[in-house]
């Protein structure tokens, strides 16, 4: 194909979520002109959705910070400085009142993206380690910490997370998720809508529990409606019946079936069916569809993990897998093995949970962060061991987290707070200093984490589409200034030879470190052969007879009864029966979003309004509201007014709202989001309700609308 003159053809990637699409993308100049799905790629075979087509927008949009700014107190007004000066006044800031307080009065909190980039990657937990301040939060604790939990507790690390084998299984049930419009979490699978084309082609099922008529439970086998936050009923009734058919068989590593057995007694069908309003046949048919599939597997995301009981449900369903004989088995709940395995190499701690805990609440912390719902009372709770300062990477609290309208408050407080990020966003406005990087396009991309956790083994190195603007940084490049500044002006000083070892770790780039890695790993995939491949390597379907060698406990058993979930059955035993005119308040992604950002293009917001509160038609009508109205919706911590669109999609006793909406307060200056309609449903969500990992149940929330 004749190329015309300045206009190239480049792979890139997408790393807005989890699918990490090969793309293939038009350059013209400094812009992308065009991009499309790389049907070379051995993962995403082709697939891309509306944001992968929108991604050179973030590269190019005039919002976007290029130089780092620093805010005036007085005046509200943002300034661009130079990096060297940027730098010093944030590590002034940080180490000031660190020196003055101790180090728990610094807050972290690491953001969504971090983990869709390499440099953050390689170089954040250093930095992290380098503040040495207690108080770390992040994204993770309203999103999968019950995974990580679990993982920890019963396969001895928290990254060693069994993915559903896609492609090969022939029974697929589902717990809220929405792969559908999000793509997959925790189970990275880039074209999931031809996936399941091919699984039911094959014969297979896919059986949806969700409390809305999602995008997925609409091309599903089947889908049942269930209450929100009653899914450890339904699958711990469906555990029970295991025992009951006499079908449950543990492997010989697994340690625990006895005290599994007993501790789903009393947790039987009928009573899931009171809580779920699922029938109990519905629920016995499915647990025995399961066990008697030819490579079934049961899988749960956001839907039960931002619950109160997300521990118990992410246990249940490793149970459901384990004891059907999917675990570790072709077409069932398999383990990768990826060309940088951060699991084998300890990279990744394993994680662990207890081993301290929060000084207002005293919540425990899970995988060495405590949890986000916490944030706001340590800044706002005075005395010793207070935040008075907050760095944040890469992450908007304001809009993820509970009762962000109150953290936005808090955050104003501070002594002093600077961000990394590319946006003047919701919680950025309040930084004295934002630095910000280089953007995807610019940087070389490994993704560490997400082959980790894809449907298939791949390897795919990702040169840099733009070379960087003169003068930029890279995220890996700010967190090495941050961590060497701060720690030079911290007291008492470090020993030398711990600076210097800082220094020496955190000035190897990320790509000589995955050169290393990849070398390291024995996968055949080094760095020489990756580059002459940039569309990616096969390494093959998942591999079946892992266990017990990949499992990292101890003692390499499988622990099928860790103490900490049991111990909180007795909480779900005592838990009420739904009232009759409740309303609960469940969430949403669509398609074209990407969490709280991404709404500064005008590709991925125009078109229908997406914002509104979702009702059932028979809950407007018992409250004498139109379709259309603006409805007041009210939780125990706040009010929101919205518009309400009248739907049978979700179940009665259910309203849904979109998180990441909310956009357009004081001093953000996003000319394309600022116009987007919506409120924030972290409004709303409640920082008291957690789940015993500390995740916030975002999900659930008892609401009144009017
Ligand atoms: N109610 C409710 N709340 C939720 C959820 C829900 O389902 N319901 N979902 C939760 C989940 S799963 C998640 S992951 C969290 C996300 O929560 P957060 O991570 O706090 O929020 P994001 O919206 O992902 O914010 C990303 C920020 O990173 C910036 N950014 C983007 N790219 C880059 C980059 O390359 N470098 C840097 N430095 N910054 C960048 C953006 O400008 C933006 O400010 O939200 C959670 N909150
Ligand atoms: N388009 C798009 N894609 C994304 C993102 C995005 O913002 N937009 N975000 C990315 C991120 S950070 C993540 S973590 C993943 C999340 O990926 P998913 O978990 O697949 O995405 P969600 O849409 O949050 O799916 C949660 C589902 O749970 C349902 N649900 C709510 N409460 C309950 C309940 O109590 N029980 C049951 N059974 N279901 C319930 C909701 O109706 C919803 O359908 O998506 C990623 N991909
Ligand atoms: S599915 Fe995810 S990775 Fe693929 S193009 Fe869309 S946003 Fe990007
Ligand atoms: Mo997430």
């Amino acid at each position: 194909m004749a190329e015309q003159r300045g206009v190239e053809q480049r792979v890139g990637v997408c790393n807005l979520c989890e699918a990490m699409c090969g793309l293939v993308l038009t350059i013209e100049g400094d812009r992308v002109t065009g991009a499309r799905g790389n049907p070379e790629d051995p993962l995403s075979r082709g697939h891309i959705c509306p944001k992968g087509v929108a991604i050179g927008d973030v590269h190019a949009d005039p919002d976007r910070l290029r130089r780092p700014v620093r805010r005036d107190r007085a005046t509200g007004e943002w300034t661009e400085i130079e990096w060297d000066e940027a730098f010093d006044l944030v590590a002034d800031g940080l180490a000031r009142v660190m020196n003055e307080h101790g180090r728990h009065a610094l807050g972290m909190y690491l953001g969504n993206p971090n983990v869709h980039s390499l440099g953050s990657m390689t170089h954040g937990p250093a930095l992290v380690k380098a503040l040495r301040t207690p108080n770390t939060f992040s994204a993770t604790s309203v999103d999968q910490l019950p995974h990580q939990l679990l993982g920890h507790l019963m396969f001895g690390h928290q990254l060693l997370l069994p993915v559903p084998d896609i492609d090969r299984t022939s029974y697929f049930l589902v717990f809220g998720g929405n792969p559908m419009a999000s793509n997959g979490s925790l189970m990275t699978v880039p074209d999931f809508p031809t996936r399941l084309r091919e699984l039911k082609a094959r014969g297979g099922r896919m059986v949806v529990f969700d409390p809305r008529r999602t995008e997925t439970a609409k091309v599903a086998s089947e889908h049942h409606f269930l209450r929100p936050g009653s899914d450890p009923w339904v699958l711990l009734a469906m555990v029970r019946q295991l025992f009951e058919d006499g079908t449950a068989a543990a492997p010989s590593y697994a340690v625990g079936v006895d005290a599994v057995r007993e501790a789903v007694a009393s947790f039987t069908p009928e009573r899931a069916e009171q809580h779920s309003g699922v029938p109990a046949g519905e629920i016995v048919r499915i647990a025995r569809e399961l066990a008697a599939a030819d490579g079934g597997v049961a899988y749960g995301r956001v839907g039960v993990s931002t619950h109160e009981f997300g521990s118990v449900c992410q246990w249940a369903i490793n149970l459901l897998n384990v004891l059907t004989g999917n675990l570790d088995r072709e077409g069932g709940a398999m383990f990768t093995s990826p060309a940088i395995d951060v699991v084998g190499t300890g990279l990744v701690g394993r994680g662990g949970h207890g081993r301290r805990h929060s000084r207002v609440r005293g919540l425990p912390e899970t995988a060495n962060e405590l949890p986000v719902a916490a944030l706001r009372e340590e800044i706002e709770t005075p005395g010793e061991g207070q935040i008075r300062a907050m760095l944040t990477l890469s992450g908007n609290p304001v809009l993820s987290t509970p009762d962000g309208a109150r953290l936005d408050r808090a955050l104003a407080g501070l002594e002093f707070m600077a961000a990394v990020d590319i946006y003047i966003n919701e919680t950025t406005r309040h930084a004295d200093v934002i630095l910000p990087p280089t953007t995807a396009l610019e940087r070389d991309h490994y993704d560490l984490v997400f082959h980790l956790l894809a449907v298939r083994n791949t390897a795919r190195f990702t040169p840099a589409v733009f070379p960087k603007e003169r003068g930029a940084r890279h995220d890996w490049q700010i967190y090495r200034e941050l961590a060497l500044r701060v720690t030079d002006r911290l007291r008492p000083r470090a020993r030398l030879v711990d600076r210097l070892k800082l220094r020496a770790r955190m000035s190897l780039s990320p790509t000589r470190l995955i050169q290393v890695l990849l070398a390291r790993g024995g996968s055949g995939a080094t760095l020489t052969r990756l580059r002459k491949s940039p569309e990616g390597v096969d390494l093959g379907p998942l591999r079946p007879g892992q266990l017990p060698d990949r499992l990292r406990t101890r003692d390499k058993s499988l622990d099928l009864a860790p103490a900490l979930v049991l111990e909180d059955l007795p909480r779900l035993d005592a838990a009420a029966a739904p009232a009759d005119d409740e309303l609960l308040l469940i969430g949403r992604r669509h398609q074209r979003d990407c969490n709280s950002w991404m709404h500064n293009t005008e590709r991925l917001t125009k078109g229908r309004p997406r914002h509104q509160l979702l009702m059932h038609p028979d809950d407007l009508a018992a409250r004498g509201l139109a379709d259309g109205a603006t409805v007041k919706v009210t939780s125990r911590v706040g009010t929101v007014e919205v518009d309400v669109q009248a739907t049978e999609d979700v179940m009665p006793g259910v309203v849904s709202l979109p998180h990441g909406y909310g956009h357009g307060r004081d001093g953000v200056r996003l000319g394309v989001a600022d116009q987007v309609p919506g409120v924030s449903i972290n409004d709303l969500t409640d920082p008291e309700r957690l789940d015993v990992s500390g995740n916030a149940a975002l999900s659930g929330v008892p609401v009144t609308v009017a």
